[in-house]
Parts: structure tokens; sequence; C-alpha cells
């Protein structure tokens, strides 16, 4: 069957029954679909940012081992894999949905798939040149797809030769090359791994097209692959900062926790992500670009897109403004929480230019600001849109998103005596005139807003 008609299969049985639905209670068959799409949304948007079984594992929240992590707020997430090669696009046809999991949506049969690893030739990776982009940036660690759901490794694996040395023209390990420029510029190196899902491992999760899901081994595969896998970029790679895994979907608690104790044996101040699953990560995982509403208190991060794929789709161009994804590692920090935000490559080696702007235009933010961020944590002021805060001891960060008409801005009680208010961006941090009423301070700031992303304004405060 082709994605084609199975598309228009789907079609019909979907309209069967909204058709049946429409009947049953009266109504015409949009009023259905409207009635469903809306009662969908909001138990989308009353989910948990962290779902279930992805929190942070009990006596993580007070380990030590964290202290990089949490400080460093700002991470690179790296989606590259053979999936680069269609970008979206399967025998001509536009596949919806985020580039990576083309093989999945167009049903892609393993063995047609495994062609595309024959032309997989990024003549243009410079490992420098992305890392130097992560600085840039003011990103501090850098996780990449070591492999992915669609099974190929993009390393050197001596576990089957369905990898990025034995199986391309391209024949470089671009993970070793990656290690050693993060070693050599000073920024932290990552894994991500797809522990379950496995399309293209006969006992791995989720490939249902060429195999039977009822006949899998899957407590096998995680035994004599996973497992030897995770054992070989523990070992061949130097200094793992973390293993992020994803999609436990099936993983059993025992499963996880064979793997946790993997990692920490081979490498024990590798931090191991909340998608391990049964909330056995050393930190928490919210959904993919999701954000909670308030401060939540578990180390957690928001893995992020800068636009709607994680893996290069050509037919992509949703950017996010460099305004909204500042705002947003800005607010996710205020929450206690890590940005790990994401850059798809081209099959060529390529880190979109759309994405290189937006980096580069929030590492120079970073720059002047970066002190609010860094090594911070959620400040007294919450749940206000105009504002957000950030603390540090004896320092409050006020991130001020909309500054008012002539520029005094009112600061709700804070339970410490103000000493001076400054602007960050200042250089010889000039005192801002500071007074109160009975709800609090009042500082005195510029009428316009400096910053019209955002102007950090600077409390000292007392102990
Ligand atoms: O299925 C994956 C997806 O491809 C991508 O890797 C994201 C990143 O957080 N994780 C899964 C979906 O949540």
């Amino acid at each position: 069957m082709t994605t084609e008609e199975g598309a228009i299969r789907l079609t019909e049985a979907l309209q069967k029954r909204v058709n049946a639905l429409a009947k049953a209670h009266g109504g015409t068959a949009s009023e259905v679909v409207c009635y469903l799409l809306e009662r969908a949304l909001r138990e989308l948007n009353a989910r948990p940012a962290i779902a279930e079984g992805r929190s942070q594992r009990e006596g993580a929240r007070e380990d030590p081992r964290l202290d990089w992590w949490r400080a460093a707020r700002f991470g690179m997430f790296i989606h590259w894999g053979l999936y680069a090669i269609p970008a979206g696009v399967w025998k001509g046809e536009e596949i919806p949905g985020i580039g990576e999991w083309i093989m999945y949506r167009a049903r892609i049969p393993m063995a047609e798939y495994e062609q595309l690893a024959k032309e997989f030739n990024p003549v243009k990776f410079d490992a420098a040149e992305w890392v130097s982009l992560a600085k840039k940036a003011g990103q501090k660690y850098l996780v990449i797809t070591s492999k992915h759901h669609d099974g190929f490794c993009m390393y050197k694996s001596e576990v089957g030769d369905y990898n990025i040395v034995d199986a391309t023209p391209f024949g470089r390990d671009p993970m070793k090359e990656l290690a050693a420029e993060c070693e050599r510029q000073g920024i932290r190196f990552g894994f991500y791994y797809s522990q379950t899902q496995d399309w293209h491992h006969p006992d791995g999760d989720a490939n249902d097209w060429d195999y039977d899901e009822g006949e899998k081994d899957f407590a096998g595969y995680i035994d004599n692959y996973v497992k030897p896998q995770v054992r070989e970029l523990l070992t061949n790679y130097g200094p793992t900062c973390l293993i992020w895994f994803d999609t436990p979907k099936r993983i059993t608690a025992e499963q996880s926790s064979s793997l946790l104790h993997l990692v920490h044996e081979i490498q024990p101040d590798c931090l191991v992500s909340g998608r391990l699953g049964n909330t056995l990560g050393d930190y928490a995982s919210a959904g993919d670009n999701a954000i909670p509403e308030e401060a939540v208190d578990v180390d957690w991060e928001t893995p992020a897109t800068i636009n709607d794929t994680w893996g290069f789709k050509t037919h992509d161009h949703n950017w996010k403004s460099t305004e909204d994804l500042i705002r947003k590692l800005v607010d996710i920090v205020s929450k206690g929480g890590n940005y790990l935000l994401n850059v798809g490559p081209t099959a060529e080696g390529v880190i979109p230019q759309p994405s290189v702007d937006r980096l580069l235009a929030m590492g120079d933010w970073l720059k002047v600001n970066g002190e609010a961020v860094y090594e911070t944590t959620p400040g007294p002021i919450q749940g206000v849109d105009w504002c957000r805060s950030t603390v540090k001891p004896g320092k409050v960060y006020l991130h001020v998103f909309e500054w008012p008409e002539g520029g005094e801005i009112k600061v709700p009680e804070i339970d410490k005596e103000v000493a001076k208010a400054y602007l960050l961006a200042d250089p010889s941090c000039t005192a801002l005139p500071v007074s109160s009423d009975g709800d609090g301070v009042i500082v005195k700031g510029p009428a316009q807003a400096p910053d019209a992303i955002d102007t950090v304004i600077v409390l000292t405060v007392e102990g």
C-alpha cells in the first residue's frame, strides 16, 4: 500500500466515524470535528508539562553531580541522521510531521530506508564550526543523536555495521570529532540515544510494517544491543556529560534501572535524562517545547525546536523569532529549568542559516545579560506577564518583558530590603532611583525600554 492510499483509507475511515457520531448525537460532521478538536486541545493544555515517569528520581535533587548542569541553563541539541537526506519529502510527496520521523510516517520499508546510508556524505561537516556556534550562542552543553528511532548509528559501532563509518561513503566518525572539539573549546558533550524505539532492529520497538510487534524479543534487544552500544558510547568518546534517552514507552522499571546503573558504573558523573522512563532519570524532562506554568521544584529541562522539526526538513520555514527564543529561555530559567535548543543540520552537514542567525543573536543578548541567567534560581516574582525574575545570593534580577510607559517599574513586595537598583546592561552600574509605596518598591528607569526583548534590572538585596 502506498502512503497516499494509506492516507485516503484513513480519511474514509475517519469520515465514517465522524458521520456515525454526527448521526448519533444530532449534529453536522463539522460540528463533531470542531467539538472533538476543542476537547483534545483542552486535554492537551491540561497535561502536566512533565509527564508521569519522566520526572527526577528520588535523591537526585540534592546530587552535586548535577551542579554544572544546574548552572548551565542553556544547551544545544542536534538531531542529525539519514533523515536529513529526504528532509521531509519521500518519493516526491511531502510527508507531514517532524523530519526524523519520515521512516515511520511514510512506513518506509527498512530495506529501502537503509539505502540512504549509501548517499550520506556530509562533506561540509565541520565539528569546530558547530561547537563554536554553540559557544557563541552561550550554550554550555551539546547533545547529539548518536542513534535516533530510525536505528542508524551516527558513530562507529562494533555492534552491527549500520553506522556512519561502515555504511556511508563519508566513513568518518562525527561523534569523535565533536567530542574532541567540545573538549578543545571547553563545552560539555553528551549523547542522545533512542533506547526503546528502533525501527531498524528486528526487536526494537515500533516498526510494525517490517516486523511483527508480537514476536519481538524486546528484553533481548535491550540486553544484547542497547547495553553494548551504551557501553561503547561511554567508553570511546571521553567524558560524556549526559545520555539523553528518549520515548521510554514499553521499557520496564527494571530495564530503566539497569541502564541507569550501567551508565553510572562506566562514567559515574554522566547524567541520565528523565526520558529513561520510570522516574529514574537524574533530572526531569518536560514535553517537547513544553514550559510549565510555574516554577517546579525538581531539576528539569525543556527540549525545544527553533522551527517545527528536529531533523532537517526542506519545507519547514516556521522559524521562531529571536525575541520569542530569548523570552522562552528566560521564562524557563525563571522557573528553574534548562533550555535544550535544537538545530537540525542538512545532509551536507550544514546548520541552517536561520538557526545560526537566531543562536548568534541569543549569544549577543547573553553576553550582556548572562549574569541573570547562568547559575541562577527562580526569583521571587512569579506568575505575572510583564516580568520574570531570577536570583543569586545578594541579587534579584528582574527581566522586564513589557516596559511600562514612563519607565516606572512597580516591583511587588519582596521579602528583602533593596539596597540598589541598576540596569545589567549599564557597565557603570549607575544607581536607578528607588522609592517605596505600601505595595512594594518603585524603580525609576529610562522612559523607553533599553532592550525591547528583555531589559534586566538588578536589585542588590541584603543576604
Ligand atoms: O520522537 C522524538 C522526536 O523525534 C525528538 O527526538 C524529540 C526530542 O525531544 N523526542 C521524541 C518525541 O518527544
